[in-house]
């Protein structure tokens, strides 16, 4: 394949409005949490099927069934970053473990310092949704996330969340950190889903 022709492959994946990033640079709010693996742990809550609240230590996470995903991730603020190799736990196998009760809509992702995403069921439980710990082999760096974050590739990547704590299922949806920040609460890129304000009646909680 010639250097255009891969050029004109990589373009014709970026949803509309983004532009391609060489390289992987390193978007957040707020600093950079320290790790503290004695105090560390993943916890599944809300309306569970059993009504039990599910915990992981860091060590019991790190042995869980591990997965890898190839894609790509989307900022809003316009870059794209195409075709990285995810690895970790997928969301099917942590639903698996600790699954929802039948009536479950919607779910937060509930990351360090209180930073949280929320999304759909459908969104989150989506094949290459996926908690990453790896990125191409390569376990994450802290300011991208080590120990797990969340990738959902077909979704702006303000709803993966870095540093994951937690995921709460919901029977109603309920605003993230950014999404009660002006920023869409569905995040589709390819119907470019950027700002609250485009939103149509039913696509979230009134603001
Ligand atoms: N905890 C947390 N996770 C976050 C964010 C954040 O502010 N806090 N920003 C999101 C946004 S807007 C993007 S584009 C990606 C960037 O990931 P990267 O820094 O690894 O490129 O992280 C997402 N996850
Ligand atoms: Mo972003």
């Amino acid at each position: 394949m010639g250097q255009s022709e891969s050029r004109e492959g990589e373009l014709a994946q970026l949803p509309p409005g983004q532009r391609l990033q060489r390289g992987w640079p390193v978007t957040h709010y707020g600093p950079v949490p320290k790790f503290r693996q004695e105090r560390w742990e993943f916890r599944v809550f809300g309306a569970t099927a059993d009504g039990e609240k599910h915990c992981w230590t860091h060590e019991e996470f790190s042995a869980l069934p591990y997965s890898t995903v190839v894609a790509d991730l989307h900022c809003v603020t316009k870059f794209s970053m195409l075709g990285a190799e995810w690895g970790g736990v997928s969301t099917g196998v942590l639903m698996d473990l600790a699954p929802p009760a039948p009536d479950v809509t919607h779910v937060m992702v509930w990351a360090e310092y209180g930073f949280s995403s929320n999304m759909r069921l459908s969104d989150f439980a989506s094949s290459t949704s996926i908690f990453a710990t790896h990125k191409d082999g390569e376990l994450l760096t802290a300011e991208h996330g080590f120990p797990v974050r969340l990738v959902v590739p077909h979704l702006y990547a303000w709803k993966g969340p870095k540093w994951v704590r937690g995921v709460e299922y919901m029977r109603a949806d309920r605003r993230g950190f950014w999404e009660e920040r002006g920023y869409h609460n569905l995040g589709d890129p390819w119907s470019e889903q950027r700002y609250s304000y485009q939103e149509e009646p039913g696509d979230g909680p009134e603001l």
